[in-house]
């Protein structure tokens, strides 16, 4: 039985695409809503927290980028999950980055991105100032890594590439300053060489994103 990887263009449903694409993973694309009224009963029963992504296998949920992410590894028997010596220091990266740098971003770009899409109202400079805070702090230490190697883990890419740029496709509209940290910018520009990175999306059925009041679509 095929999977059923349930997504949308925001930016963790990005992120597990782009893993099943990169991986040519198995699985059957379907977009969703999860909030709309009409959906909320059906997609609340697969997930608790009602989020997507979702990948339903045999009739049972996974929810969780992450574990997705996993889960798609396992499907395409692809160590882009890295198995064995290098699974630590790749894990080591995701928890750090979910913590600081992809938190950092996943701030701003609430403030800037998703409340104005949504209508969740306005923007809290607060929460702005502590997300750049902490992407300071966390950019420099990113940086000073990709400056020693070209990819997180290893000599090519993993996981933990993918997961520590979850936001970055987003950069238009959280307009965090990358630029000044030219290891990270160029370790972007190597990432979108990748297609399943560069554009999840092509071919696929996914509507463009609600726009953000004031800017250009
Ligand atoms: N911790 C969750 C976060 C999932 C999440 O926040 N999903 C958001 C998008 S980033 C969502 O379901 N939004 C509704 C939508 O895209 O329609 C994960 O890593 O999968």
């Amino acid at each position: 039985m095929t999977a059923t990887l349930y997504h949308s263009r925001n930016p963790n449903p990005r992120l597990a695409v782009a893993v099943a694409r990169h991986l040519t993973a198995p699985v059957a694309y379907e977009w969703a809503s999860p909030f709309h009224p009409d959906h909320a009963a059906r997609f609340l029963a697969l997930n608790p927290t009602q989020r997507i992504p979702i990948l339903v296998e045999d009739g049972e949920p996974l929810w969780e980028t992450d574990a997705i992410a996993c889960r798609l590894s396992q499907l395409a028997a692809s160590d882009f999950w890295r198995q064995g010596r290098d699974q630590p220091d790749m894990i080591r990266w995701i928890s750090w980055g979910k913590e600081t740098f992809v938190r950092a971003c996943d701030m701003v770009h609430f403030e800037r991105g998703t409340k104005q899409r949504y209508h969740l109202g306005p923007i809290d400079h607060a929460k702005i100032s502590e997300g750049l805070a902490m992407f300071t702090e966390a950019a420099a230490i990113l940086n000073a890594h990709l400056s020693r190697q070209d990819w997180l883990t290893g000599n090519r890419p993993s996981y933990a590439d993918f997961r520590m740029a979850t936001f970055l496709p987003f950069n238009d509209v959280a307009g965090l300053p990358i630029a000044d940290h030219p290891a990270i910018a160029a370790w972007a520009a190597r990432l979108n060489t990748l297609p399943a990175w560069a554009d999840p999306f092509a071919g696929l059925d996914a509507p463009p994103l609600p726009p953000i009041p004031g800017t250009k679509p």
